[in-house]
């Protein structure tokens, strides 16, 4: 049966500055323009955000030995603390779960059952070895979990380009096409992959809901959190 669970992926390029060199450097206005977006609709929901340049750095500086994830967690765990904060200025009860800590289905249930808005990040976990969990794993396990009805991964592009156009509708067969057009994208530390890597996960998901891909502005995430298409649907 498919539950009336939305879920949300704020990226970490949205909220911070991802560029050649930046760490830890947040984006307070759109931060802010998110977390006003998300205060008007926030019921249903839960919210999982990148780590952006308070995370993807640290990994690359600092490694995945347990002192290296202990700065890497700690990065993450500065930025959910700035997010959960502007959240709860807009009258938004955050409930912040760090990965690292404790990370389960039955714990983003139980927030959900007690009136919060689940907040999970991006984070170094601790498997068999130290890893990184990218915000995006966070999005299909939980929609798997959770059979969502739809999911939304807010970015800072407008969709998913195929020969330079905003694709409207993404299906399977079109993935094959952007192997070649996406790649890396370029000039960003990030160690989790990137569009094409999303995309891929998506296509591995063992749900199927709606799923869109749009730029994370107030007008687009309004629109989202409203129920209406935005940006790229991907047709799963
Ligand atoms: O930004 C990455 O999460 P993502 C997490 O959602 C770390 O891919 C620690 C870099």
């Amino acid at each position: 049966m498919k539950s009336e669970l939305t879920i949300l992926k704020i990226g970490g390029s949205v909220i911070t500055d991802k560029s050649e060199g930046a760490y830890e450097k947040l984006k307070e206005v759109e931060l802010k323009e998110v977390c006003r977006a998300m205060s008007e609709n926030w019921k249903n929901l839960i919210l999982v955000h990148g780590a952006g340049s308070f995370g993807h750095p640290h990994v690359r500086r600092f490694g995945l030995s347990p002192l290296g994830a202990s700065k890497v967690h700690l990065g993450c765990l500065r930025l959910s603390e700035r997010f959960c904060s502007v959240l709860t200025e807009f009258d938004v009860p955050a409930y912040p779960i760090h990965p690292f800590l404790i990370y389960s289905a039955e714990i983003v249930e139980k927030a959900l059952r007690n009136g919060f808005l689940p907040v999970l990040h991006g984070d170094v976990v601790m498997n068999e070895r130290i890893e990184v969990l990218s915000g995006d794993d966070i999005v299909v396990h939980l929609a798997e979990a959770f059979k969502a009805k739809r999911i939304g991964f807010a970015t800072d592009v407008d969709g998913v380009y195929l020969n330079g156009n905003v694709v409207e509708k993404l299906d399977r067969n079109m993935l094959e096409k952007m192997l070649a057009e996406i790649g890396e994208s370029e000039g960003k530390e990030d160690v989790t992959g990137g569009m094409l890597r999303k995309l891929q996960r998506l296509y591995e998901m063992g749900h199927k809901c709606s799923a869109y891909v749009f730029k994370g502005n107030y007008e687009n995430l309004k629109k989202f959190l409203q129920g209406e298409k935005v940006g790229t649907e991907v047709i799963i």
